[in-house]
């Protein structure tokens, strides 16, 4: 098949075949094998619905679940390629930022391999969120991503949707994916894009003219947002997702629109597609359907999903932006305002706010059958404050649904030795069930089984030292314990800590006191663009990889990695090689997380606060297993609600932390990066530290010093590596969705 795809694509003989052409023709014969696929089916339908959906490379992925993934290598070889030639050149869909978008692509997964009837329905954005360049001046420079060139897993349709943008009209049109499952099904991921979409808006850099929305809607995911146009920009962005997804729902469904909820879920991935539920009022106000139905219909078809409890993610729109764009729209906004508060006297109930500001997370709770947080912690936080009204009013709609992930491409395809290893110990049930992992605790005291264990990971290790020395030309060393943070950058997750730490040590080996064995300490991680003090973390990291790199007694002990642009596809690398897992965010704050349970599925410890996820790891691999540390989520609520956290006062008294957080201006920093912004980062952990990191570091230090001892003893390490994999069952993504679909979706 791949070759005549290529005489076809050439029209000649196969000499000079190069490797783009080749791409294309392995891309369409698989594209034509998954025709013949059958598609998931059921009564009713769920639609989830996105503004990201990360998916990651697909080829090996959907060769794997074809079945076919060793024929395909070995015909590949045949015609002087390697399969791995055309997973690099294969380039990654740009289409999410984090955990939100990657947990959207394994529940695809999981939706099809449970051979559910739901299907994702989101954007597509030709630039994606950004590309990541690390310039010589120490600082993230953002470019455009651009992934669409080469032969995509998209295919166009002729579904088209008219929208009308105040007193602009444009025209969606939907390109549909693929997603194969593991059994045999597979379903279908709706990406709408502008008609008259225009890349040549967007020159260098990642600017572009927000006024010519006709042009710019689905340049990028979440345009930067700090100045009222580009703010107003996501906000229409927004609509036209909406509008176009709904209208394909509706389409499939005119036939029964009065008894919709019977034939349709739709899940709302946090409060980005919530704007769905007054415009489904509004259809349906079209058709003649009295209110008091319309508001049960819509409220028994919606479910909404929190993702975080931090004030800056809880979108909310003034209403003029609403009347600009659709005044119908925004009179339905107040019909329902006017709904919602005749329920209750709580004003925290209402949709328009103070200021006529529509709060997105009240309309979906108000007009959601089911509310649901993604850790036991989290559902809990959302109860008792964030969206305490609201529960107080609706208790029987909240639930929790922990996350998970796909071990089809977090076990099975990006560590297939550890997944041979797992097969010739247990068997292969763990690929359709995988709470039977726990099968491997029998042989937490195995010795054969655990230096096998350890002999993976260093393999895995070796491979991932190879790829960054492709990628970066840095040498790492395979020996060093590999401690790994990879997630957007934010304060909350606390990589200024970590930073910090790396400080502390760097002073100690000045000071003459080194570590028994090397360390290697992996980021990843993108700022947004206009996050100021994000960017001042990069940059210290970055300064302070220098720093090390450059100073011979230093650098054999410890070393920084910065992985650029870090995608899925470097998660893919980084993951199985990960000896400890840092998940330290200030409790509270992280609602799941889902690359700590990546993480632990391959075998690293975790250290971590008592936050989001993290607590039900603990709860499942034991106390012995992982390494906790810090404040706990009551006291720190308690804390942040009376203001009394004075992290000067830490800075003051106590000299070693000082020390360290003072070398962020020394006079070797300085040399190497900006002071400005070394200086913003110092002052603002000293009189600001909005989560707290001084609170916590010393715990910190002290959890991570005795972790690291505790490497030492390589068949105990081993042993705590062996229950978390077998602990890592319940954090499979195929749990998360079958509980969704029992308690919210009931499809077939
Ligand atoms: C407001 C807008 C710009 C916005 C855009 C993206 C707000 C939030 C987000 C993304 C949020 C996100 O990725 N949240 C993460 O969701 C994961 C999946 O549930 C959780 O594991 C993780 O803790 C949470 O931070």
């Amino acid at each position: 098949m791949i070759r005549q795809e290529l005489l076809a694509l050439l029209g000649q003989d196969l000499d000079g075949v190069t490797i783009d052409k080749l791409y294309h023709a392995v891309n369409q014969c698989v594209q034509n094998k998954m025709k013949n696929i059958p598609h998931v089916s059921g009564d009713r339908t769920l639609y989830y619905m996105s503004a990201e959906f990360l998916i990651g490379k697909l080829l090996s992925n959907n060769l794997m679940n074809l079945g076919i993934y060793d024929e395909v290598k070995e015909a590949v070889e045949s015609m002087g390629y390697r399969l791995s030639d055309l997973e690099e050149y294969e380039p990654e869909p740009s289409l999410g930022n984090g955990g939100l978008g990657r947990l959207a692509a394994c529940f695809l997964d999981s939706i099809a391999t449970l051979g559910l009837n739901g299907e994702g329905l989101g954007l597509n954005y030709h630039f994606g969120l950004f590309k990541q360049v690390f310039g010589k001046d120490h600082f993230q420079h953002e470019t455009k991503d651009v992934w669409l060139e080469k032969p995509s897993w998209l295919t166009k349709t002729d579904f088209t949707v008219p929208v009308t943008l105040g007193s602009t009209s444009v025209i969606g049109r939907m390109y549909n994916l693929d997603i194969l499952g593991y059994n045999g099904e597979k379903t279908t991921l709706r990406l709408f894009d502008l008609e008259s979409v225009d890349e040549t808006l967007v020159g260098d850099g990642i600017q572009f003219n927000l006024e010519a929305i006709d042009k710019n809607l689905t340049l990028f995911l979440y345009p930067d947002d700090s100045t009222d146009a580009g703010k107003r920009l996501r906000f229409i962005q927004q609509y036209f997702m909406v509008k176009c997804n709904l209208a394909w729902v509706l389409s499939q469904h005119e036939a029964h629109i009065e008894t919709l909820h019977e034939h349709v879920a739709i899940q709302l991935n946090d409060t980005h597609p919530v704007m769905v539920i007054p415009m489904l009022a509004l259809e349906l106000e079209k058709r003649g359907i009295a209110f008091d139905k319309i508001v049960e219909i819509v409220t028994k078809t919606c479910a909404y999903t929190n993702h975080t409890i931090l004030a800056e993610a809880l979108e909310t729109w003034p209403i003029s932006y609403f009347e600009t764009i659709d005044r119908n729209l925004s009179e339905m906004i107040w019909k329902l305002d006017r709904e919602a508060r005749s329920r209750s006297k709580d004003p925290f109930i209402g949709i328009v706010g103070y200021y006529y500001i529509v709060h997105m997370a009240a309309l979906a709770c108000n007009f959601s059958h089911s509310i649901n947080g993604v850790a036991a912690l989290h559902t809990e936080i959302l109860k008792k404050t964030t969206l305490k009204s609201f529960y107080e009013l609706y208790p029987e709609r909240f639930n929790n649904k922990t996350n998970g992930i796909t071990f089809r491409r977090w076990l099975q395809f990006s560590n297939r030795e550890l997944t041979s290893w797992i097969e010739s110990k247990i068997g292969e049930d763990f690929t359709q069930d995988a709470m039977s992992l726990v099968k491997l605790e029998a042989f937490k005291e195995d010795k054969e089984a655990l230096q096998e264990l350890l002999d993976i990971k260093h393999l895995k290790k070796q491979q991932c030292v190879d790829y960054i020395y492709e990628i970066s030309g840095r040498k790492v060393n395979v020996n060093s314990i590999f401690d790994i943070q990879i997630k957007r950058l934010h304060e909350y997750k606390r990589q200024q800590m970590n930073l910090l730490y790396i400080i502390y040590l760097y002073l100690r080996i000045k000071d003459g006191v080194v570590p028994k064995r090397p360390i290697t300490f992996f980021f990843g991680s993108k700022a947004a663009p206009a996050y100021v003090i994000a960017k001042d973390i990069i940059h210290a990291l970055l300064v302070m990889q220098t720093l090390i790199e450059s100073d011979e007694d230093v650098r054999k002990h410890i070393q920084i990695v910065f992985v650029e642009n870090y995608n899925v596809t470097k998660a893919e690398m980084l993951i199985p090689a990960c000896d400890v897992s840092e998940q330290i965010s200030l409790a509270s704050k992280e609602a799941s997380g889902t690359g700590n349970m990546k993480l632990m599925l391959n075998g690293a410890l975790t250290l971590g606060t008592l936050d989001g996820a993290n607590v039900e790891i603990a709860e499942h691999v034991g106390d012995e297993s992982i390494y906790i540390f810090g404040k706990h989520s009551d006291e720190v609520i308690d804390l942040l609600g009376s203001g009394s956290y004075n992290p000067r006062a830490m800075y003051e008294n106590t000299p070693w932390i000082r020390r360290c957080v003072d070398f962020l201006t020394s006079e070797p920093m300085r040399n190497i990066g900006t002071f400005d912004c070394l200086n913003r980062l110092r002052y603002h952990l000293v009189d600001h530290d909005p989560f707290m990191t001084l609170l916590d570091f010393e715990d910190y230090v002290w959890v991570k010093n005795e972790m690291f001892e505790d490497y030492e003893n390589r068949m105990e390490w081993a042993s705590k590596m062996m229950m978390n994999i077998a602990n890592a069952g319940f954090f499979s993504s195929d749990r998360t969705i079958a509980s969704y679909n029992e308690d919210i979706w009931n499809l077939k």
